[in-house]
């Protein structure tokens, strides 16, 4: 009877560590952190939206950079500029250069879930100013938290962007 007693006693402690440990494994880590990873233009407008090239005659195609931002406006203060590749452009872009892809060697995490954001896209000039050639947006990371896809495309007219996820624990 002893015997048996000290069993069950066993059993329950054993049963109790059991259901502890249990507690303790989370069967689905969550994300902490999401990353740009990368950033691919699969088109471009080729002409503006007067129907001319983007630049004159001796170098008519577009030098394309794409810039991050939180708003849509075109010349932003840097505080509303995330990040920035006018120094990595691509030089008179055709069709045949297509997709663009900015990878990014230090990926950049997006801390705000909540905040929308934008890829602007414009075209290089020397002399005069960058011309703008687009926008897309807006991208959300509360938007695909749920999913976590490898990318996310977003098209605006001409122009289509997408964009590469990190997800972290
Ligand atoms: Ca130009
Ligand atoms: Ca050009």
């Amino acid at each position: 009877m002893k015997n048996a007693i000290r069993l069950i006693l066993i059993g329950i402690i054993l049963f109790t560590i059991g259901s502890c440990e249990e507690d303790n494994i989370d069967p689905t880590p969550e994300v902490q952190h999401v990353m740009i990873d990368k950033i691919d233009i699969p088109y471009i407008p080729f002409q503006n939206e007067d129907g001319d090239d983007w630049d004159s005659a001796f170098d008519p195609k577009p030098d394309v950079y794409i810039k991050i931002t939180k708003d849509t406006a075109v010349n932003l203060p840097d505080s509303l500029v995330l990040l920035d590749k006018r120094s990595a452009n691509y030089s008179e872009v055709s069709q045949g250069d297509l997709p663009l892809s900015w990878s990014l060697v230090n990926p950049y995490e997006v801390k705000d879930w909540n905040m929308p954001f934008y890829v602007q896209v414009f075209d290089r000039d020397a002399v005069t100013e960058d011309d703008f050639m687009g926008l897309a947006g807006s991208f959300r990371i509360d938007n695909i938290i749920d999913d976590q896809p490898e990318s996310t495309t977003i098209t605006s007219g001409e122009l289509q962007v997408e964009i590469f996820w990190i997800y972290e624990e």
